[in-house]
């Protein structure tokens, strides 16, 4: 049970049972961030096998799979829960449902989810090929679907300093393994951006991002300046979904909150 503010990273949560609901994790607080998290082969009686929700969550790029329960077998969003947002993340092989969700207003976005899910947003259905699924090893093997298929602004910030370099303000920098967590994996070109994250707990390991990468550097030069600028302004409007690094905000659009908040945060990245 985790309730009022708390963070978990890079953690593995794995082989848990419940009678009723919530067996790997019960979120239940006012803030809850899951980053590169494994959560797999937890069963629960009643709904929830992986993840209960009943409060607000960000789960990012973390692995959901092989998680059981006969409603939400892999996260079950509870009725009155304040703000969800679940990114960069790989449900699969969950059962009975990825996802099942009493609260539509939640937002899922740069995810793989085996089957689908209604109401996410420039997300995959593929298999995420994973290195070795029936040994637990959810690295990505190479041409996986998931490699440089995320959303860098939706990595979650690096509150506990996986780093140790005294900055809680950047982007986590480190996967579950403890290397870069954003690489450019090869699978993307030409879109100005100098590495995209991948979906899921591990980064493929391509040319990692060697800077402290803050929200809104889309070229990853270390400022927010007029070079980030001319690429929000090259890209307005719908985004095309493997360009969509200048969509600060993430809703698929390119438009005037996100230059908003380009021109708020511009200078020197903290
Ligand atoms: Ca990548
Ligand atoms: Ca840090
Ligand atoms: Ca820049
Ligand atoms: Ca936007």
């Amino acid at each position: 049970m985790v309730s009022a503010t708390a963070q978990f990273l890079n953690n593995r949560v794995t082989g848990n049972k419940a009678g009723l609901d919530g067996a790997g994790i019960v979120a239940g607080g006012t803030s809850v961030t899951l980053a590169n998290c494994i959560v797999s082969g937890n069963s629960a009686g009643r709904v929830g096998g992986g993840i209960m929700v009943s409060g607000s969550i960000h789960v990012g790029n973390c692995v959901v799979i092989s998680n059981h329960a006969p409603i939400g077998g892999g996260i079950r969003i509870g009725i009155s829960p304040k703000h969800v947002v679940i990114s960069n993340t790989i449900l699969y092989d969950n059962a009975a449902q990825q996802v099942s969700d009493a609260h539509l207003s939640s937002q899922v976005s740069y995810c793989v989810i085996g089957g689908g899910l209604p109401w996410a947003t420039n997300s995959i259905t593929t298999d995420p090929l994973f290195v070795d699924t029936a040994n637990g090893d959810y690295r990505l093997q190479p041409g996986s679907p998931a490699i440089d298929r995320g959303h860098n602004w939706l990595v979650a910030t690096d509150d506990l300093d996986l780093d140790n370099d005294g900055n809680t303000d950047e982007l986590t920098p480190l996967d579950l393994d403890g290397n870069a967590r954003i690489a450019n994996g090869g699978a993307r070109s030409g879109c100005g951006a100098p590495a995209i994250v991948d979906i899921g707990a591990y980064e493929f390991q391509g040319v990692p991002i060697t800077i402290d990468l803050c929200i809104g550097d889309t070229d990853g030069n270390g400022a927010i300046d007029v070079f980030d600028l001319l690429e929000l302004l090259s890209a307005w409007g719908l985004c095309v979904d493997d360009c969509c690094l200048a969509d600060l905000v993430v809703d698929g659009v390119i438009d005037v909150f996100d230059l908003l908040d380009l021109l708020a945060a511009w200078g020197a990245c903290e």
